[in-house]
């Protein structure tokens, strides 16, 4: 009884906090931008717990720290750099937060932090909202990635044999050759080929999957990638500074079927940009570079949530680099 009802308030809890996704900024900002690194009541993760940081921390000292932690860290604030130390030396990156987004978030950390207080009875990691992590992406292989397995095995074993025949064949002595017969063989191989070759490409060419490259766009989309996460306006992301500007999305909402370009750049390193289906398939990617703009059009083919992971390994919270859009 005792564990059906804990099941029970768990469940509650559950609902509650999912349903309360999207209810307010703060929480949208910190979902985004904070939850990679943080938890608030879930234990240390790769930054520190937040619960009650708010009463634990001077305001002013927390604000500015969430606006530009980059900056304290290189004015060698006493309390940054003995969380520096604390914490492996992992600076805590300037994540382009606004005053405004400062104040929802510090506004969300104290609510959430009173919220887990009450509900100490339920296991406080159960009330925070994880970031999916890579297991439920690529742990259960099937399907696809199965077939795509076994057919890397098999053409892997194909060529260590042929590679193994030539290797022994090269110890035998090398038998005479009849040319005229050999250039007859040559000639056929390499009208085989070509036919084979151009009528792969005839069949497959249309069917390569860059839709409607002469029409406008219904939907611009702007993409920076950012260690370690991605934001998005309906406006070009040019610099950190902009990257904490209004016409930021904090949760990008997109509409089925229509033609969608995103114009995806980085601000630091390489990443990827990858979008995922729900069933966990790549529909589309392609690679965020500081320096250059990729455009990648794409019509989301049924609502839901679709997955955006990073593809590139950019640093030490690469794994948790991640976003969604909602496609309606
Ligand atoms: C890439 C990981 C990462 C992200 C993303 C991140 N932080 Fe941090 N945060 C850290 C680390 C690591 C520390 C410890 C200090 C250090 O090493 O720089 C820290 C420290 C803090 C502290 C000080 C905690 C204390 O005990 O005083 C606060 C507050 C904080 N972060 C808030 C935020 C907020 C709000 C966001 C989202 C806007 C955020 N962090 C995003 C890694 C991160
Ligand atoms: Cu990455």
């Amino acid at each position: 009884m005792k564990k059906f009802s804990a099941m029970i308030a768990t469940l509650f809890v559950l609902i509650m906090s999912g349903g309360a996704i999207g209810a307010n900024s703060g929480e949208n900002s910190f979902q985004l931008k904070c939850a990679a690194c943080h938890s608030i009541g879930g234990g240390d993760q790769i930054g520190p717990d937040l619960m009650g940081v708010t009463k634990r921390r001077d305001p002013n000292w927390l604000s500015q720290w969430i606006i530009h932690p980059d900056k304290m860290l290189n004015e060698k604030d006493p309390i940054a750099m003995e969380l520096l130390k604390k914490y492996n030396q992992v600076p805590m990156p300037n994540l382009g937060v606004t005053e405004a987004e400062a104040r929802d978030l510090i506004d969300y950390i104290a609510a959430q932090s009173e919220t887990q207080k009450k509900d100490s009875a339920v296991p406080a990691q159960q009330t925070t909202q994880e970031p999916p992590s890579a297991g439920v992406f690529f742990g259960g292989l099937k399907g696809v990635q199965l077939t795509a397995l076994v057919v890397f095995f098999v053409l892997s074993t194909i060529v260590v044999f042929v590679f193994w025949q030539i290797a022994k064949s090269t110890r035998q002595p090398v038998p005479t050759i009849d040319m005229k017969s050999a250039y007859k063989l040559r000639k056929w191989f390499f009208f085989g080929t070509a036919v084979l070759v151009f009528g792969t490409l005839i069949a497959t060419l249309p069917k390569t999957p860059y839709p409607d490259d002469f029409q406008t766009p219904d939907r611009l989309v702007y993409v920076a990638a950012k260690q370690f996460g991605f934001s998005f306006s309906s406006e070009p992301i040019t610099s950190a500074s902009d990257a904490g500007q209004s016409t930021i999305i904090n949760s990008l909402e997109l509409p089925q079927g229509a033609l969608i370009e995103f114009r995806v750049t980085s601000l630091d390193v390489n990443h990827g940009f990858a979008l995922y289906d729900a069933d966990h398939s790549i529909i589309a990617q392609t690679q965020a570079m500081p320096g250059y703009t990729n455009r990648l059009r794409v019509r989301f083919p049924k609502p839901g949530t679709y997955q955006i992971l990073c593809l590139e390994y950019c640093g030490l919270a690469h794994h948790l680099m991640h976003a969604a859009v909602t496609v309606r």
